[in-house]
């Protein structure tokens, strides 16, 4: 096992809300939410950046995310929409070397913790 915050929660390893999982993909919510149900979705297999991810299980990554907005803006969490977010490599933010795709749950006025 190697030491990728992301790989230790996804073997269950580190602590972490999983919120869903399946052969591919894991989802839990983000240690540092912006709004309440931020949720990060990963893909199982290590890819520390876009490039190096099957686009397949980008495919299931983000058919997992497309699910999760849904079912959030059902229950009400994400009531008026959500942020769905890929910071790929470091100029664009990426601060974890696992691919994630966030998802923000989103209100009319509601207020962003950075
Ligand atoms: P990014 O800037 O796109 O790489 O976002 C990384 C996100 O990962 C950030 O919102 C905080 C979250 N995060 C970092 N470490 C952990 C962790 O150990 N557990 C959880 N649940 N989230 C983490």
């Amino acid at each position: 096992m190697n030491d990728c915050a992301f790989c230790l929660i996804v073997a269950g390893a580190v602590p972490a809300t999983v919120v869903y999982s399946d052969d591919a993909v894991c989802a839990f919510l983000d240690i540092r939410p912006i709004t309440r149900g931020h949720t990060l979705i990963v893909p199982k297999v290590h890819a520390t950046e876009l490039g190096d991810l099957d686009p397949d299980l980008g495919a299931r990554m983000f058919r997992a995310g497309h699910r999760l907005a849904r079912a959030l803006r059902v229950s009400g969490l994400a009531s008026d929409g959500a942020n769905l977010v890929l910071n790929d490599g470091t100029a664009a933010f990426q601060t974890v070397g696992h691919v994630h795709l966030h998802v923000v749950p989103r209100k009319h006025g509601d207020k962003l913790t950075f």
